[in-house]
């Protein structure tokens, strides 16, 4: 009966241990690099944002936005994925002083989701 017991209460956990032991054990896709870097306060504006990943990406679920300070898109058509599957990068519009959000979402090739955000600044002209 006390086996038993452990069986039932012992299964979910068991679960539990494998999916984050195979989390932990496969590929992800997190941004290695970022062009603009987080935090970073750029005196010029830059053409376009760059991120690049530490396993390949899909290209089609891979998402990027440039959101202004009032959340408006800055982005100028589709996000490109590069042949090697690692650097996903969109062109921005020219962006004025203030304060920009980029926002990543993509599903790594053993169809994991990562996703995150981070922002830069525009430096103005004073
Ligand atoms: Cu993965």
């Amino acid at each position: 009966m006390k086996i038993f017991k452990l069986l039932i209460f012992g299964a979910p956990l068991l679960l539990a241990a494998s999916v984050t032991g195979l989390r932990v054990a496969s590929a992800h896709s997190f941004p290695e690099q970022e062009t603009p870097s987080a935090g970073q306060r750029l005196s010029a504006p830059p053409s376009e944002v760059t991120i690049k990943f530490d396993a390949p990406i899909e290209k089609l679920f891979a998402k990027l936005e440039v959101l202004d300070p009032d959340g408006k898109p800055e982005t100028i058509g589709p996000p490109q994925v590069d042949p090697t599957a690692l650097t996903l990068s969109v062109k921005v519009a020219d962006l004025k002083p203030g304060d920009y959000t980029v926002k990543w979402g993509v599903v790594c090739i053993d169809s994991h989701h990562t996703e995150g955000s981070y922002v830069f600044t525009v430096a103005g002209g004073a």
